[in-house]
């Protein structure tokens, strides 16, 4: 779809001149541009369109961001040293004064600065990285946990409650809209099989064992900005930042961030979990978060990878049985070949569960 990005760039309360737009990232979910300034000496901007399919409710989600940057903003600001500007996302008011412009199809736009000169890994390769990323999420939720105010709004209701996503995907299987059920029966019986060892969290913390946080809830670890030596620098994608279990953030930073290869690669062979990344990323996290945990929640932190690439499972597998609605894709198959791939991340997970266990208990006695 072809957009007039100079016109919307427009609309917003702009420092500088547009010269050009283009695509950016990898994301799966909205589409975003980087929008060039002509002038050297001011800042670059991020425009984004918002899957208004996906999140039905801009103007409390908006509400949500604005309420979390300006939290963070006063909170990294009296850090010492700190460069806000990249350390924090910042979100520009349109001319209507509004964060949110739109279009005449009644598409959502809205528009940070972009964080110049940054790294983003889809795959990380470096026990460093991993650290980095752990310690950066860590202090993202130390940094929120006093948030004031009333609870953050719901942008996606249940997003991470797996006993509704198995209630959907039963009923998707029950469904078949798109005839694909047939073919994918041996991932379908993977995701059975698993169903109430998957529910624990869950339990846990509707006995009141593991409190509810606010929580980003799509840590993917290339929502994790560094900069030039590898430090991490901000986090962004913040549209989920909402009540939830610090298990999410956790189990999702590793099923993206420890794992060898791509979130869809094809070889599944490739596909693996590489323990000195958990620990690295344990590590970093830790050093941020082991006053603040609970025991029940220090208990099944080693536990919430293997929650999180599961869910990623049934997410994919569920899309992919439903003709492929939710997530962008690349090619006819590929939410099936995300699920395979994941579906043997967890696998491997599986088989160093006792190891990453272990990693954990020693950690916390440091
Ligand atoms: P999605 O929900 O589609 O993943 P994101 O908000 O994560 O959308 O944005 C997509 C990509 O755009 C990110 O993965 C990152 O590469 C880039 N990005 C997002 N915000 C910024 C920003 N403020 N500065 C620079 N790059 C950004
Ligand atoms: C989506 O927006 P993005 O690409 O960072 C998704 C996550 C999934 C991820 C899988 C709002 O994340 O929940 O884990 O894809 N975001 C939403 O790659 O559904
Ligand atoms: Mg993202």
């Amino acid at each position: 779809m072809e957009y007039d990005l100079k016109e919307l760039f427009e609309r917003f309360t702009t420092d500088g001149t547009y010269l050009s737009g283009e695509p950016f990232g990898s994301g799966h979910i909205h589409e975003t541009f980087h929008i060039r300034t002509v002038e050297e000496d001011k800042d670059d901007y991020l425009l984004q369109k918002l899957n208004s399919k996906i999140f039905r409710n801009v103007p409390e989600l908006q509400d949500n961001i604005e309420r979390v940057t300006v939290h963070l903003h006063k909170k990294i600001s009296a850090i010492p040293g700190s460069d806000i500007k990249r350390e924090c996302l910042q979100m520009i008011p349109a001319k209507s004064g509004k964060s949110w412009i739109t279009d005449s199809n009644g598409s959502f736009w809205r528009m940070f600065i972009f964080i110049a000169d940054h790294r983003s890994y889809d795959i990380v390769d470096s026990p460093g990285k991993a650290f980095e990323g752990g310690r950066a999420i860590g202090r993202f939720q130390a940094l929120l946990s006093d948030l004031p105010g009333k609870p953050l709004f719901e942008t996606i209701p249940s997003f991470h409650d797996v006993e509704k996503r198995i209630d959907g995907f039963m009923r998707i299987l029950r469904e078949d809209p798109a005839g694909r059920v047939k073919a994918t029966e041996a991932e379908t019986y993977f995701i059975l099989k698993r169903t109430d060892d998957m529910k624990i969290i869950h339990k846990l913390g509707r006995e009141g064992k593991i409190p509810v946080r606010i929580t980003h809830n799509d840590t993917k670890f290339n929502n994790i900005l560094f900069d030039a030596n590898d430090k991490s620098l901000c986090i962004i994608d913040l549209d989920t930042v909402m009540p939830g279990y610090f298990h999410s953030d956790f189990g999702d930073a590793i099923r993206t961030g420890a794992n060898i290869s791509a979130e869809d690669e094809k070889n599944l062979l490739k596909v693996k979990m590489d323990i000195s990344l958990f620990a690295a990323y344990a590590k970093g996290y830790l050093s941020e978060m082991s006053n603040t945990l609970n025991d029940v929640e220090k208990e099944y932190l080693a536990f919430a990878p293997l929650l999180m690439t599961y869910e990623q499972s049934l997410r994919f597998l569920a899309d992919y049985i439903d003709g492929d609605k939710y997530y962008k894709i690349h090619h006819e198959h590929h939410n099936l070949e995300r699920t395979r791939a994941q579906i043997r991340l967890l696998e491997s997970m599986e088989e160093q569960y006792g190891a990453m266990k272990k990693i954990i208990e020693e950690l916390l006695l440091n």
